[in-house]
């Protein structure tokens, strides 16, 4: 399989609050360079990306957002000597939609979580996992057969204008809309990450274009809290294209197929001509961000199932955490496409 990636993640070296310590983020280097490292034993094509698409970046988020994320760092060097660029209060419930003009209020403006910062490398890193996605879906588009973006940071939580969750710029929102603009009539996103894709639901909650369908913790008690519930079903014109399936924390294998089967039912019948797949192995029994117990060949199964559903499909990496078994993971995954 076509495996697009890029070493601009490299310098991307987040912190997070983590059991109420600022520390190293779970969402390191190490992992999408495990996980290339795993794809080239087993053999795949690996190619760099083209050059970002900013005006399709801008599509799918805010211009004022885009623009801020690419000063966000020179603006925090400039005046604060802190390792990692990040708010400390956001607008919460009883708050209105006051702009701050100031960076620290800006950041709490544009972020809804304490697991991420900016750092030096955070705009090249984000561009380059942007740009990832795009190519990954052209060379789709051109060859027919599954492509796999090696996107890091991941993208799902991202909003139009809000990071958090180790996300910045929804990578597979971007991959969608590529698939869009050249052609495509409805295109679904499939979300297996162990956590609800909270981002790419809000970016396409009020569209019918792009259906949504995601299997994840329930947010009555994992992360991202706020999202992620069975009756959240899109909105005017996006009414009836959003499908949750949310599972309780620890929920066995066979729930997770079932919840699986579900989805897929409901992408069959959608009327879809193109699948993203945003591929978090998080889901993982191994993973120490989740509570399910997927082995490393069901992902070989779950990839199965979605290849049967016969669309021209993208595959876009999100989470997953869990050392050395990541690259095997996704190599399992990339297995059964
Ligand atoms: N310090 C993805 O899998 N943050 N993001 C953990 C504990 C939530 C996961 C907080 C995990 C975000 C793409
Ligand atoms: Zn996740």
């Amino acid at each position: 399989m076509l495996v697009v990636a890029s070493d601009a993640h490299r310098a991307h070296v987040s912190l997070e609050i983590h059991n109420g310590i600022m520390s190293e983020s779970h969402e390191s280097p190490e992992r999408a360079d495990g996980i290339a490292a795993a794809l080239a034993v087993a053999g795949h094509e690996m190619v760099v990306p083209e050059a970002v698409d900013l005006d399709l970046v801008r599509s799918v988020h805010t211009t004022e957002y885009v623009d801020f994320l690419s000063t966000a760092w020179e603006r925090w060097s400039e005046r604060e000597t802190g390792p990692a660029a990040m708010s400390f209060m956001w607008p919460a419930r009883g708050f209105g939609d006051a702009r701050p003009d100031d960076l620290i209020g800006q950041l709490g403006y544009h972020s809804f979580a304490a697991d991420t910062t900016i750092v030096p490398g955070t705009w090249e890193a984000i561009t380059a996992a942007a740009a990832i996605a795009t190519t990954a879906a052209d060379r789709l588009l051109d060859t027919r057969a599954t492509t796999y973006g090696l996107c890091r940071p991941p993208g799902h939580h991202a909003s139009t204008d809000q990071f958090g969750g180790y996300c910045y710029l929804n990578n597979a929102g971007i991959a969608a809309q590529r698939l869009l603009d050249r052609g495509a009539q409805r295109v679904a996103i499939i979300d297996v990450d162990y956590h609800h894709g909270n981002g790419t639901q809000s970016i396409f909650y009020d569209r019918s274009d792009v259906v949504f369908v995601s299997i994840h913790a329930d947010p009555r008690e994992e992360f991202p809290w706020f999202a992620g519930h069975a009756d959240e079903v899109g909105v005017g014109p996006g009414e009836g294209w959003n499908l949750n399936v949310p599972l309780p924390r620890g929920a066995d294998r066979a729930r997770w197929f079932d919840a699986l089967d579900t989805a897929a039912g409901y992408l069959d019948r959608s009327e879809v001509d193109a699948i993203v797949v945003s591929l978090g192995v998080d889901a993982y029994v191994g993973d120490p961000l989740g509570t399910f117990e997927l082995t490393t060949d069901d992902f070989t199964v779950v990839a199965q199932r979605i290849a049967a559903l016969d669309r021209p499909t993208v595959v876009i990496q999100e989470g997953g955490y869990a050392g050395e078994a990541l690259g095997v993971n996704v190599a399992a995954f990339l297995a059964g496409c």
